[in-house]
């Protein structure tokens, strides 16, 4: 099989992840990194041994020479960049937040169709293996029919110390955050007709709301709730687990603390340890997190070699992007709000 090449624009924090996501993909690999901060780009490329370096995405992609691009760049560049990636004609992954705003993630879309290339959002939660098992757990029939959910990630980590801008945004914890906790609700129970949110901030050096609670009106009838907090101190710091509980007609389901997945149904319980691998350039307690990005790295890389669209592709993603608009909307009127209304 040819290996798909790729290009990287975006070489801060959690890039590093991505590119050792790459070096395991297998079919894949990257050929060119881009970043406007030369420093960043010579960490990255003297790290990972890659010659072809840019300090300009526009000289990039006018040079060409890749099958994709990852852009793992913050999201105030992500439209112009995936913009530009549709105008050279270059299949795209999109960090998430996917846009500043939910029409400019209608805009990227639309530019990506009208090219004809594949857009994915690197939405990597869904991706990880508790939640994989989570879903498992429901696909095999064994609780019945879901009729109730809770997604909850409490934590009181410190993310500032790695991505300081977080503490800046007038927005915080749904944006980036809640965001992968509101996919996989929308990945476990499916689609969402209206929600209710209220949000806090208790953290007084920061801008935003670090704490969210999200009530969720799923299209099958379930209720959900998705709550979410950085305020939260605990005896043994859980982050970056999201915690599932799952009711269904003939039984439960409980991810708790520890990757431990209890099902129990009229024929009894039983108890699995799903922790994730750790992979050998990854480090607790990110191993979560890190094992997700290889996981969907390599579904893009698959998806792309087989031409089929991607679990979290762009238009998949306006969904779960909908839903953090919403929350917003509904925690600053106090009403609730409808999604259908939103997405149009
Ligand atoms: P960062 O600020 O550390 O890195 C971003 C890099 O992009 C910087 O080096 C910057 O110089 C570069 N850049 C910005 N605009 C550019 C442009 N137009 N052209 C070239 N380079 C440009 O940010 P980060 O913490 O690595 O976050 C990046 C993205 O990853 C964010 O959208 C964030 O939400 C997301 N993220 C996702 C996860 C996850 O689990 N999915 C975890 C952390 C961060
Ligand atoms: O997903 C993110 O962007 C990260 C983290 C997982 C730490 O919240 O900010």
């Amino acid at each position: 099989m040819m290996e798909l090449r790729g290009a990287l624009i975006g070489c801060g924090f959690f890039a590093i992840n991505q590119m050792h996501g790459w070096n395991d993909v297998s079919g894949a690999k990257i050929v060119a990194i881009c970043d406007r901060d030369p420093k960043r780009l010579r960490i990255v490329g003297d790290h990972f041994s890659i010659e072809r370096r840019y300090t300009d995405a526009g000289a990039l992609f006018a040079d060409g020479g890749f099958d994709f691009v990852d852009i793992a760049t913050t999201v105030g560049s992500h439209r112009a960049l995936v913009e530009m990636a549709a105008a050279h004609k270059v299949p795209a992954i999109c960090q998430k937040p996917f846009a500043k705003t939910l029409s400019d993630a209608q805009a990227m879309v639309k530019a990506c169709r009208d090219a004809g290339v594949p857009l994915m959002v690197h939405e990597n939660f869904r991706w990880q293996t508790p939640i994989q098992a989570v879903r498992a757990v429901l696909d095999s029939g064994v609780i019945g029919t879901p009729f109730w959910g809770r997604l909850s990630f409490r934590s009181g980590y410190d993310v500032f110390s790695g991505q300081p801008y977080l503490a800046e945004g007038e927005r915080f914890i749904i944006e980036d955050l809640g965001i992968h906790t509101l996919d996989i609700a929308r990945f476990l129970l499916g689609d969402v007709k209206s929600l209710t949110a209220r949000t806090k901030r208790v953290n007084p050096r920061i801008r935003g709301e670090d704490v969210a609670t999200i009530l969720l009106d799923h299209e099958s009838g379930v209720t959900s709730i998705v709550d979410v907090s950085y305020a939260t101190k605990l005896s043994t710091e859980p982050f970056p687990e999201t915690l599932v509980e799952i009711d269904g007609s003939e039984g439960t389901i409980r991810l708790s603390q520890g990757y431990r997945l209890e099902v129990t149904n009229g024929v009894g319980t039983e108890i699995k340890d799903v922790s994730p691998k750790l992979l050998s350039w990854a480090s607790r307690p990110w191993h979560n997190i890190q094992e997700s990005v290889y996981a969907i790295q390599q579904h893009w890389t698959d998806r792309l070699a087989s031409r089929e669209e991607t679990s979290t592709s762009g238009a998949d993603n306006l969904k779960t992007f909908a839903l953090v608009e919403a929350a917003y909307e509904s925690a600053a009127t106090g009403k609730t709000v409808d999604l259908g209304a939103l997405l149009g």
